[in-house]
């Protein structure tokens, strides 16, 4: 289903996953490369984290994917998950909620006992069949939830739970697409702006943190800087620094 006033957002009450939704309708070549298309769904069947981990529906959650095609993906795509995070920054902030972003994309609430997970963002890339390059951007928004699910690997939290409001999510996920758009066309327009709001955001710099790359490499360390291609600089106690391409970082705030 769509809302007449803003086509762009196709609804679906269930579906496997929203990202893998946009992936088919690409793949069948039900696309074109103007402006970027979206769905949001009220429950996920299959909602998927990175690298195959899962996730999880809440209570009046806000999911939504965006497919935005690129022009030069091999420079765009690493730097549309951080175009992605700066516009769901851009969503929760407008509901009056304070979050902060932790590299790459995950949106999280600081507490005096640590930090806790608001949102959580995975970026896929997708060729559609005429050889097109689309980034899927889905989002999740944990944001009517009084409720949240335990024993994540980091604690949870929602919108309502920090701020003891509840919000329209339909108005949330037109803001939510055009933040997206926003973002996408600032970095498309000058990479150098989007990196700059990006960094200043970017909760994760001059931390302690611990780095875990996909081999299983653990890195500990200064998070000194984010580089140009979006990849996060660490410099350990003693040694050279290190570059993290794609790696789950934990903050050590204590
Ligand atoms: C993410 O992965 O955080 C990316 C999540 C992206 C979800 C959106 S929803 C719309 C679109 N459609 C999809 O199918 N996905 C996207 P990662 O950094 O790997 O974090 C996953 C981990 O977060 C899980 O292993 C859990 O520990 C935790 N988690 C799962 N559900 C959660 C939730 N609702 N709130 C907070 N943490 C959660």
């Amino acid at each position: 289903m769509s809302n007449p006033l803003f086509p762009q957002i196709e609804y679906l009450e269930t579906v496997d996953s929203t990202n893998a939704y946009l992936k088919r309708r690409i793949l069948s070549g039900f696309t074109n490369c103007g402006e970027p298309f979206s769905c949001a769904a009220k429950e996920q069947t299959e909602g998927r984290g990175r690298n195959g981990r899962k996730w999880l529906n809440t209570d009046g959650a806000l999911m939504l994917s965006v497919a935005v095609c690129l022009e030069d993906h091999a420079w765009q795509a690493p730097l549309a998950s951080l175009a992605a995070a700066c516009a769901a920054k851009d969503t929760i902030d407008s509901s009056g909620c304070e979050s902060v972003i932790k590299w790459p994309n995950d949106i999280v609430c600081i507490h005096e006992s640590g930090y806790s997970k608001l949102c959580g963002i995975l970026c896929e890339l997708v060729q559609s069949p005429c050889g097109s390059w689309f980034a899927i951007l889905g989002i999740g928004i944990n944001a009517n939830a009084v409720a949240v699910p335990e024993n994540l690997l980091q604690p949870a939290t929602s919108l309502r739970l920090e701020t003891g409001r509840s919000f329209d999510l339909d108005e949330m996920s037109v803001l939510l697409y055009k933040a997206v758009c926003s973002r996408m066309d600032m970095l498309k327009n000058d990479k150098y702006a989007l990196l700059a709001h990006y960094r200043k955001n970017c909760f994760t710099l001059g931390k302690n943190v611990r780095a875990i790359e996909k081999d299983g490499k653990d890195i500990c360390g200064i998070a000194e800087a984010v580089d140009d291609f979006g990849r996060l600089i660490i410099k350990p106690e003693n040694g050279e620094t290190v570059t993290v391409t794609a790696a789950d970082v934990s903050l050590r705030l204590i």
